[in-house]
């Protein structure tokens, strides 16, 4: 995980001052990439505990092609919250105290804070509780899960990229076509988050599955290590399903920044001495990866130093 770790310091040392659209400050550089064997172990962040069963339900979640963060409540994932909440507090059902802003107000005004949280609680309770307001209010657009699994034509037949993807891998590996894409042009209005990690493409060679993702946008100390994490875990996934062996993660990221309420953060963790890295395993057995469940995905042998809090820009 060295490279992450130098990717951080070289951001911090090199990035530009930009303004951005959350209103938070970044440093920020373009296009960089890490590599990542996945012989050599699991990347996942050692400098500071990441919540892998998180990484893990956000990926079933995006393979079921779900787009509602009721699946991910169920799951206690908690990861995707404001930007539901946001489409609830910005739509005419909402009569709650204003809520304009409330990442930001929230950070700076505790007695905000207070009521921004009280609000939250009430919402992610009604999306528990009513179905029929989760389905309106829990929905997240046309993000990820819809594009990987039900892109839609023209003609308003559907692509199962995932599926596709997975054929070609099969049964062409020599393909220089294994693609999928979630930027959608025509969708993006209709996304509560425009797609960071936004093409994946795969390469089979020496009995080995390869993937690079392109990042468009990365948030270096909050998003980065769950999209390794994540497109790692994916690239185990499917390289046992099509029975090859995990080659290379390659991680190509176009904005890279750092949030200017996240340096405190990332200086400590600069500090710290990565650790060895963990192991995967996943129970494949008479399944695939469209009905592999959080139990069949185990991660071993993880020993990293405490985790460090932060807020996220929304
Ligand atoms: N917006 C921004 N500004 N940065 C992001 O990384 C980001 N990621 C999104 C959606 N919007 C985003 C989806 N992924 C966390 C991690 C990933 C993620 C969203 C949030 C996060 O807050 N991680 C915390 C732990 C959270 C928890 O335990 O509930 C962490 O410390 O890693
Ligand atoms: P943007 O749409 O203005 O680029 O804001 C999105 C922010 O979220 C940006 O800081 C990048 C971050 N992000 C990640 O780093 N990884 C992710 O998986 C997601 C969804 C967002």
């Amino acid at each position: 995980m060295q490279q992450y770790l130098d990717l951080l310091y070289k951001v911090l040392e090199e990035g530009t001052e930009k303004s951005d659209r959350t209103g938070t400050g970044t440093i920020s550089s373009f296009g960089h990439q890490m590599k990542f064997d996945l012989s050599e172990g699991f990347p996942l962040v050692t400098t500071k505990k990441v919540p892998f069963k998180l990484i893990a339900s956000e990926l079933l979640w995006f393979i079921k092609g779900d787009t509602n963060i009721k699946y991910l409540l169920e799951h206690n994932n908690h990861i995707w919250d404001e930007w539901a909440f946001k489409n609830w507090v910005e739509s005419p059902g909402y009569y709650g105290p204003d809520m304009t802003d409330f990442g930001l107000r929230s950070q700076r005004d505790p007695e905000f804070k207070k009521i921004y949280d009280d609000q939250k609680r009430k919402f992610l309770t009604s999306i528990l509780e009513n179905e029929e307001f989760a389905r309106k209010y829990g929905e997240l657009g046309d993000v990820y899960g819809k594009q990987w699994r039900a892109w839609k034509k023209s003609n308003g037949d559907i692509i199962d990229q995932l599926h596709d993807v997975i054929d070609s891998i099969k049964h062409n590996p020599d393909s220089r076509r294994h693609i999928v894409s979630a930027w959608n042009p025509e969708d993006i209005p209709s996304m509560a988050l425009p797609p960071c990690h936004t093409l994946f493409q795969f390469y089979v060679a020496d009995g080995k599955l390869s993937c690079q993702l392109y990042q468009r946008s990365g948030d270096l100390f909050l998003g980065v290590p769950f999209n390794i994490a994540s497109y790692a875990l994916l690239t185990h996934m499917i390289a046992k399903q099509c029975d090859l062996v995990p080659g290379q993660f390659i991680h190509t990221i176009g904005d890279a920044h750092i949030y200017s309420n996240h340096m405190d953060q990332v200086k400590e963790q600069l500090t710290r001495e990565p650790r060895s890295l963990p192991k995967l395993e996943i129970n494949m057995q008479g399944k695939d990866i469209f009905n592999l469940q959080l139990e069949d995905i185990q991660l071993l042998d993880y020993n990293p130093h405490p985790a460090i809090k932060a807020p996220v820009a929304v």
